[in-house]
């Protein structure tokens, strides 16, 4: 086969990134490890920054979002006997969207097959080749049990956070950071009307715990839990117990409602950097090149943006035949990755408790001063409704 763009990966990165490049006129082929449902299936962000909603609507991806999507002013940030509402439209004119990710690749799924997009599912033995020449291509095993060529002037690795296109990169050509944080969180989806308006963040001496949503029926909520915590071991009862004495401790005249808990896992926490997010002809976007802890609500996010920066920069390469933007992409892009590492790294650090009472001492006081001074909650919104995706990194 030949194409312009040969993406691995179909989650939101690569969905998103064929969807803007066939918008050019530029042809893709994705290949996807697992089928289509497995992809959709999967339960992960919920949190869109405004420029996110603003992207997706000028790609014409926005009609279900605008119709079922919940804008969210700002947060409640919140400790023993204290909640704070950061009103984030007062402080910095611009707030959040609640639209799961789940509800992003539904309508990307739906867009790409409205326009007949070539999607190999069920994918193996994936081979990446000749990234250094100007023809890289990938080989694979299609779900028919056919070896497969795909020919392209680029090749983009949106293969999330445990793909095999970040390791195509030689050690000598690359650099990685790593941090794996000591302590997970214990997500549950339950089928029941939230009981509060916005997010809330709760610091707590028994761990952070978390209430999100995903419609005006269905919460999502997280507890910190030890690393390695066996999902068994949590009862649904223990697990709405421990929620109600996080969200509720001194918060009177509020109760959280429990409902049917419909998902629970646990999600390890980590930060992970890799540069260069380009070598010769393959690109990476997306997790492939970055992982944040989730409690900046930045991961989805972040993906978006790298694709907004990416598209364009694509386009110039393969139809201009102009480098110059794919050449600054890598640069471009880790500005804003490293900003939403660090952001998603205070947020974890500031929420999740160490059982070091000092720690919690530093941390109380950092809660204290961005409840209580304009200064630190504007900070504090101006990253998590995010940062300006630049102007020039995208014409959609
Ligand atoms: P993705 O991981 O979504 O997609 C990569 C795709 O590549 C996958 O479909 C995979 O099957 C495919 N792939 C991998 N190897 C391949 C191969 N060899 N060949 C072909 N295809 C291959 N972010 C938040 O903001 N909030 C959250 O609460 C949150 N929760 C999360 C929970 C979990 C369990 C995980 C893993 C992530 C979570 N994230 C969260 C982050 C998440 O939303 C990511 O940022 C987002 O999915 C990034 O999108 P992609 O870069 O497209 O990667
Ligand atoms: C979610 O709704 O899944 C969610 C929201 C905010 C976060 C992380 C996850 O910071």
């Amino acid at each position: 086969m030949r194409t312009q763009v040969a993406i691995i990966g179909a989650g939101p990165a690569g969905m998103l990134l064929s969807h803007l490049l066939a918008a050019e006129g530029i042809d893709t082929v994705i290949v996807e490890a697992r089928s289509e449902e497995y992809v959709l299936g999967r339960i992960r962000a919920g949190i869109l920054e405004h420029g996110s909603v603003e992207l997706l609507r000028a790609a014409g991806l926005g009609s279900r979002l605008d119709a079922e999507g919940l804008p969210h002013r700002g947060i409640h940030l919140q400790f023993p006997r204290e909640r704070h509402h950061l009103d984030f439209i007062d402080l910095i004119g611009r707030g959040v969207w609640v639209y799961g990710q789940t509800e992003v690749q539904k309508d990307l799924v739906a867009a790409r097959s409205a326009a007949g997009q070539s999607i190999y599912y069920e994918a193996r033995d994936l081979e990446i080749s000749d990234v250094e020449t100007d023809r890289p291509s990938l080989t694979f095993v299609g779900s028919d049990g056919r070896r497969q060529t795909v020919v392209a002037d680029a090749v983009v690795g949106c293969d999330g956070s445990f793909g095999p296109s970040r390791a195509v990169i030689p050690d000598s050509a690359k650099q990685t950071w790593h941090r794996t944080y000591p302590f997970s969180w214990l997500g549950v989806l339950a089928d029941v009307a939230p009981s509060t308006d916005e997010l809330i963040y709760a610091w707590h001496p028994d761990g952070f715990a978390m209430h999100s949503m995903r419609s005006p029926s269905v919460s999502r909520l997280y507890l910190q839990v030890d690393n390695g915590t066996d999902i068994d071991d949590w009862s649904h009862q223990r697990i709405w117990d421990a929620l109600a004495a996080r969200l509720g401790d001194g918060q009177d005249g509020w109760t959280l409602t429990p409902g049917p808990i419909t998902e629970a896992s646990v999600l390890p926490m980590r930060s992970y950097v890799q540069t260069p997010m380009r070598h010769g002809r393959l690109f990476l976007a997306g997790d492939s090149a970055h992982i944040v802890p989730p409690t900046g609500a930045k991961g989805l996010n972040l993906a978006i943006a790298d694709v907004a920066l990416l598209a364009p920069a694509l386009v110039s390469l393969v139809r201009d035949d102009d480098s110059r933007s794919a050449d600054t992409y890598s640069d471009d892009a880790l500005r804003r990755v490293w900003r939403c590492t660090h952001f998603s790294w205070w947020m974890t650090s500031m929420l999740h408790t160490s059982g070091d009472p000092f720690d919690d001492q530093l941390q109380l006081s950092q809660l204290r001063w961005v409840c209580s001074s304009e200064a630190g909650a504007t900070g504090l919104a101006e990253n998590y409704a995010g940062l300006p995706i630049p102007s020039g990194s995208t014409r959609f």
